[in-house]
């Protein structure tokens, strides 16, 4: 035997089965995709993943039942798919008797028990979460790797890189310049169709005689209806319903419903993006949102089916662009506006809101159809479209007044999408202006008639939205008026906001006070806070 022969390198030569270093991989509840960057090099002989069902992540703020529902069930799921790889899961469930409650306590535990020479996370969606990642790497006695989410187009670097040292960001060029990175509906570096956006096209009400599509929902399975019974005992006092629960929980679900949607709403999508329809939440929307934000679809294969579609011939331009906008647009851009901002990005309140939420927000209890149907959404499915979400209960919050904190913890709480990457920029930011222009150029608000043309809501309602003053009048328009007056100051500089400006320049004194005086009449009948009742902490 030559002596090159035995100075081949020294690994080769260890037997194949000599154990390399263990690691732990930290896969939380919003994590649950097989191309997790924690996930990536997993060697099964040696390492373990770790997940977590626990009281602090279900009580930060108090969740509606659905989403504690669809989270817990997904992490199950989730669990079981990858020990049928031959992977060893280690899953703490919310009633261990040990359970300390705490990402932080249930990783310590963890890694007493596994003594492992290495953990690996990947960055959460929330900046709470983060502050905690970055103190397990001085509190655990083991090297904590935490690594990039590369489930977004954007990274944080890139988004930074973007947006330079800028004071303020528009979606709209972010959207131009993902679009020209990724190429995607872009044809000869221009925009296919020789437009970058046709949200003009996207603006039409529903047809009173258009029946909705039938949309694709899913009865609870057995491991669902276990963490229904387990959500039903410990969580009685949160809001919404969860009787009926029809959320996919599981990776083969979530295929299926972005097959639905793809196939059989995304045609349809862009015409009527903007309507609302009384008994009717979903009408053409992807219902997708809960399914990506918790990892079970992954932003490049929903664009990537919706798009196979368009180029199949079976989707309008203005769909697909109204689409792949909200996905390649708003989503990464609120998420890239989130993390460069936070944590001061919460602290703002540009227009000096201090009303307290209504109670009608916990309860749906309102002669107003509109926040009513709204409410009603989002009690019965942790769910409202958006045009719900900004020109409903955002608008109606805007114009109210209401503290940013109480109504951002609302949103927090009772969507199944809802993680503070996502919520609090659209709340915040979108819906409120409490940034002062940070994210949007002028505050999306709108009286009566906006929510007349694009809906049937006026049709159910105690108050009428052509009325304009005095008991039958839409509460919508004398607060639209009033919100201008008092934020006089700050908007009427506004250049987008010059036209009802000038409408209220033609108003006497006498006129206005009376308007003002009529809101703040309306505002303080309202009760405000969550209602007597179980409590919901
Ligand atoms: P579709 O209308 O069919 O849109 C398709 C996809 O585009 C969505 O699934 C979503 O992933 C993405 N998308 C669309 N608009 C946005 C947006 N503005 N920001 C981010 N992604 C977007 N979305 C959340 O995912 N979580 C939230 O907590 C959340 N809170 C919101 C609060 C307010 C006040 C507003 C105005 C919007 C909020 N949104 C939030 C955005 C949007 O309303 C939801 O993403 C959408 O309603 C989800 O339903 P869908 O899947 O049927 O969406
Ligand atoms: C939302 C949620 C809930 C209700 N419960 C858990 C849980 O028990 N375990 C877990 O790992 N994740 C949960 N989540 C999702 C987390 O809140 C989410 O991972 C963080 O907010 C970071 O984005
Ligand atoms: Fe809403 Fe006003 Fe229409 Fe009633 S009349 S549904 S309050 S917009």
């Amino acid at each position: 035997m030559s002596t090159s022969a035995k100075s081949a390198p020294i690994v080769s030569a260890l037997p194949s089965s000599a154990p390399g270093p263990s690691v732990l991989r930290f896969v939380l509840g919003d994590q649950l995709t097989r191309t997790l960057p924690t996930l990536d090099g997993l060697d099964p002989g040696t390492d373990t993943v770790l997940m977590v069902e626990v009281m602090e992540e279900a009580t930060y703020v108090p969740h509606h039942k659905q989403k504690i529902t669809l989270i817990l069930s997904a992490m199950r799921h989730f669990a079981e798919d990858l020990r049928a790889e031959g992977i060893r899961v280690d899953y703490v469930a919310l009633d261990d008797p040990d359970n300390t409650g705490s990402f932080t306590g249930e990783l310590e535990r963890a890694a007493r028990r596994h003594l492992p020479d290495a953990i690996v996370v990947t960055e959460p969606g929330e900046a709470r979460v983060l502050a905690a990642m970055d103190g397990w790497r001085t509190r655990l006695n083991v090297p904590v790797e935490i690594r990039p989410d590369t489930r977004f187009y954007c990274s944080r670097a890139d988004f930074a890189a973007w947006a330079g040292g800028k004071a303020s960001y528009r979606m709209e060029t972010f959207y131009h310049a993902m679009r020209t990175r990724t190429g995607l509906l872009m044809e000869d570096g221009a925009p296919v169709g020789g437009r970058w956006n046709f949200d003009a096209d996207n603006r039409k009400p529903w047809p009173a005689d258009r029946a909705p599509p039938q949309r694709l929902r899913f009865a609870p399975d057995a491991t669902t209806r276990a963490v229904m019974a387990l959500v039903a005992a410990r969580f009685a006092g949160h809001f919404g319903d969860l009787d009926g629960f029809t959320w996919g929980v599981t990776r083969a679900d979530a295929l299926a419903a972005l097959e639905d949607f793809t196939t059989g709403c995304l045609p349809a999508f862009g015409d009527y993006q903007d309507a609302m329809r009384s008994g009717e939440p979903f009408l053409y929307h992807a219902t997708l949102s809960p399914y990506l934000n918790a990892g079970l679809l992954t932003a490049r294969e929903v664009v990537d089916r919706a798009m196979a579609e368009y180029r199949a011939g079976r989707v309008p331009l203005n769909a697909i662009e109204g689409f792949v906008r909200q996905i390649l647009g708003w989503r990464e851009f609120v998420r890239g506006v989130y993390w460069l901002r936070m944590p001061d990005y919460a602290d703002g309140n540009a227009l000096g809101a201090e009303r307290g939420l209504p109670t009608f927000y916990w309860t749906g209890e309102t002669g107003m159809n509109c926040l009513h149907q709204a409410i009603e959404n989002t009690r019965r499915h942790a769910y409202a479209h958006h045009i719900n979400r900004l020109m409903i209960t955002g608008n109606f919050a805007l114009l109210a007044g209401i503290r940013p904190a109480e109504i951002e913890e609302w949103y927090l709480v009772v969507y199944a999408d809802a993680y503070e990457w996502v919520e609090l920029p659209n709340v915040h930011g979108m819906a409120l202006f409490a940034d002062g222009g940070v994210m949007s150029s002028k505050p999306y608000a709108a009286g009566g008639a906006y929510i007349d043309r694009m809906s049937n809501y006026c049709d159910g309602c105690a108050y009428g939205p052509k009325i304009k003053t005095g008991p039958k009048a839409c509460p919508f328009n004398y607060l639209y008026w009033a919100f201008l007056i008092r934020n006089a100051d700050t908007l009427s500089r506004n250049q987008r906001m010059a036209m009802p400006y000038r409408t209220l320049a033609t108003w006497d004194g006498t006129r206005r006070a009376a308007l003002v005086a009529e809101a703040d009449r309306f505002l303080d009948g309202l009760a405000t806070g969550y209602p007597a009742g179980p409590g919901h902490g």
